[in-house]
């Protein structure tokens, strides 16, 4: 089972601003960190990070035939974005809908999610830990 892990916008500041929100910890660490999940796992993660709605777009859309399973920090467009969750409904693989903050405890603009109602589930306030859960439930859905 190959997993695609998608990094939104801003997400490569990771660990270098705002550590009371998003933590200390990199998107390099978060990458490793998803990687080492997955060799427990015995599954296999591609970690890809875009400051682009379209890059991402298309992401989601190659993803059939290389991934079983997509997890998705799409980060500020996760609030603003009908075309991610237009690629998403599309592709029709399960994705997990990730956030390291809890985006319901923030502003009201955050608590609008285009990709929810798209997505088959939703992680949200557990940092590297709502990734960490999505993989697992995405390996656990794979084994039904
Ligand atoms: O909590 C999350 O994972 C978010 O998806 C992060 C997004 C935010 O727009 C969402 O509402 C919730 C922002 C990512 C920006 O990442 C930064 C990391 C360090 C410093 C500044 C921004």
């Amino acid at each position: 089972m190959r997993i695609l892990v998608l990094n939104g916008p801003n997400l490569q500041l990771l660990g270098m601003r705002e550590p009371g929100i998003y933590g200390t910890g990199t998107l390099s660490q978060l990458e490793e960190h998803c990687a080492r999940v997955a060799r427990e796992l015995g599954i296999e993660v591609e970690c890809r990070q875009s400051n682009h709605e379209g890059e991402l777009v298309d992401w989601i859309g190659n993803a059939p035939g290389h991934f079983q399973g997509i997890v998705l920090n799409a980060a500020a467009y996760t609030h603003t974005s009908v075309a991610i969750r237009d690629a998403v409904a599309a592709v029709r693989l399960p994705t997990v809908e990730v956030h390291l903050s809890n985006v319901f405890s923030r502003e009201e603009y955050r608590h609008r999610s285009y990709l929810a109602e798209v997505a088959w589930a939703v992680v949200s306030g557990m940092g590297f830990l709502s990734y960490e859960m999505a993989l697992r439930g995405l390996a656990a859905r794979g084994k039904e």
